[in-house]
């Protein structure tokens, strides 16, 4: 199947060339899109001289840093119109091993959404601060509760998508920046009736460059994610109660 591993890039000059040369090695078949938002590293012009030197690098580049959201977003709308079959997500800097991604797609026959997993058994994480992980659990927790669906790692940036039904969601609508925008997009799915299976991968910490995480990024998935489960919560009652109305007619 025609596939396109997209990678959002903000300052990630040391990581990528490492990232792009083990992604080409791991899944040859595969093109990559590397979706640059103005990295004042360079990061951008780095990827255009990869692209020069093989035909299945593409580049898109944004003018400025508009968050991991909608740099995917921009990412999707190029594979869609271009017909791949097959979009996966992967950060540029080596906390998604490329290794892993031929057991991603050897899942996606049964499914819409391949999740790669932290969270699931045989799962791991490598050099992971302890509060890194509280918080990705935590969230993960936290999410699964407020949204009652049963995804282990749904904050997790690894994953497969199918093209038909990447197509039928509104990809317009989606707001989410940060982490939210994983949750979101594989809530998504699951409402628009796609199957979405948890695939283990080995996360690890990343070696070069600085992480992007921030305190706005936690407080907006948590606003969101939030919004989206009281919605959630008060539209199962409603139906409930109109079963229940039902009923007793
Ligand atoms: N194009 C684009 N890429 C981004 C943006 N924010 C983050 N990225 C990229 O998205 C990927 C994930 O970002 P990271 O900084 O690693 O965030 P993280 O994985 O949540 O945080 P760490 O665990 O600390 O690495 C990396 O490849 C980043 O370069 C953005 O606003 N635009
Ligand atoms: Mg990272």
């Amino acid at each position: 199947m025609r596939t396109v591993v997209i990678i959002p890039t903000y300052n990630e000059r040391d990581a990528l060339p490492v990232t792009l040369a083990r992604v080409r090695a791991a899944v040859p078949d595969a093109d990559v899109l590397v979706v640059d938002d103005g990295s004042p590293d360079g990061t951008g012009q780095l990827a255009d001289r990869a692209a020069a030197d093989d035909a299945g690098v593409h580049v898109l580049h944004r003018a400025s840093k508009l968050g991991l959201g909608q740099a995917y977003v921009a990412g999707f709308t190029w594979a869609l119109a271009r017909g791949y079959e097959v979009v996966v997500e992967m950060d540029a800097d080596g906390s998604h091993r490329a290794e892993d991604l031929p057991r991603l797609l050897a899942a996606l026959p049964d499914a819409d959404l391949v999740l790669g997993s932290r969270w699931v058994p045989g799962g791991r994480v490598v050099n992971w601060p302890t509060h890194r992980q509280l918080l990705s659990r935590g969230g993960n927790t936290y999410t699964r509760l407020m949204l009652g669906f049963p995804l282990r790692d749904a904050t997790g940036g690894f994953r497969a998508y199918r093209a038909p039904l990447l197509a039928s969601l509104d990809l317009g609508a989606v707001a989410s920046h940060g982490y939210c925008f994983q949750v979101d997009m594989a809530w998504r799915v699951l409402r628009a009736g796609g199957r979405v299976v948890e695939v283990p991968i080995t996360f690890v910490e990343r070696e070069q460059g600085t992480s992007k995480m921030s305190r706005e990024i936690v407080v907006e998935a948590l606003v969101r994610i939030t919004s989206w489960g009281v919605a959630f919560h008060a539209r199962q009652t409603a139906d409930a109660v109109r079963r229940l109305l039902g009923r007793a007619r």
